[in-house]
């Protein structure tokens, strides 16, 4: 019997899927669902099977938000003392590529969950907002900080103040995801890709990651500092030598992950 309720995971061909699975309240996030889906993404991340991670949700949703029936009679003491985001902030140190595909909703701590994904493929009829300011609160788990990062403080306004729904052509538009993609060719086009990145070296994949989320909040100096040493640090792996020394005896390299 799977150890999860609320999420099912899998593992196939060097990926691993984590899917949102209470699909009659549109995979609501309630608080054990955020303790297993961060619980998963670190049991993928120490599983060397794994090369990259997968994020969807099932039915007809990504996730609708956060659970409200679970929060609506909470006080500000209480999720204080739950301190809850502390979990949820464990996602931003996932090593491994993590790729959501998004069809339905992803509104709320859902799209906020999405945002935390490296790259975002979503179905054409997916949509995505930021409703909590019409039950009177706002997003709390990095929806106003990680949207406006990445699509600039007017867009970002609009989008979190009006919380209008906005659908993936927009959003493929203002770069939030990666590609449009037909409903029922979603998880394949999302799986294709990512196994183009499990066939690359792990530790490359790995240091590349990390150097663009540093791009994110360090300066352009400290940024630049910090790709530089992992650079350096490539040149220790087994996988530099192999990939330079296969292209100048012109054939495919092996990688390791070491
Ligand atoms: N919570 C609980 N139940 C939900 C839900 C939600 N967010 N969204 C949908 N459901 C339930 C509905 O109540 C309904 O249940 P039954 O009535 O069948 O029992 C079922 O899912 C199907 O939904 P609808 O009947 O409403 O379906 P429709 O197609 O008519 O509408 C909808 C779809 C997505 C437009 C609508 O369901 C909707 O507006 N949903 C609420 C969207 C929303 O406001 N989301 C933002 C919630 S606030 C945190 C992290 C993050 C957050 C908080 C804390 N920590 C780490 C601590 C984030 C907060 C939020 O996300």
């Amino acid at each position: 019997m799977s150890k999860h309720e609320y999420i099912a995971v899998s593992e196939r061909d060097g990926l691993g899927f984590i899917e949102l699975n209470r699909p009659k309240v549109l995979n609501a996030i309630n608080r054990p669902m955020v303790s297993e889906i961060v619980e998963a993404f670190e049991e993928f991340d120490r599983n060397d099977n794994v090369k990259v991670i997968i994020l969807s949700g099932k039915g007809r949703a990504f996730a609708a938000g956060a659970d409200i029936d679970e929060m609506s009679e909470d006080g500000a003491i209480d999720l204080e003392l739950l301190n809850q985001f502390t979990e949820w902030d464990r996602l931003a140190w996932i090593k491994k590529p993590v790729i959501g595909a998004v069809q339905g909703f992803a509104l709320g701590g859902g799209f906020e969950l999405a945002l935390c994904c490296d790259m975002l493929f979503a179905a054409e009829d997916a949509s995505f907002g930021f409703p909590e300011v019409n039950l009177g609160v706002m997003p709390g788990a990095g929806g106003t900080q990680r949207l406006t990062k990445l699509i600039g403080k007017s867009r970002a306004m609009e989008w979190l103040l009006s919380g209008d729904r906005f659908t993936a052509l927009q959003a493929l538009e203002w770069g939030v995801i990666n590609r449009a993609i037909a409903p029922e060719l979603l998880m394949e086009e999302t799986e294709k890709f990512a196994k183009k990145l499990a066939s690359k070296p792990p530790l490359s994949i790995r240091l590349i990651k990390e150097s663009v989320h540093k791009a994110v909040d360090y300066s352009l100096y400290e940024g630049m500092q910090y790709e530089r040493k992992n650079f350096y640090l490539l040149f220790a792996s087994e996988d530099q030598k192999e990939g330079m020394k296969a292209f100048v005896e012109k054939r495919k390299p092996h990688f390791k992950g070491k």
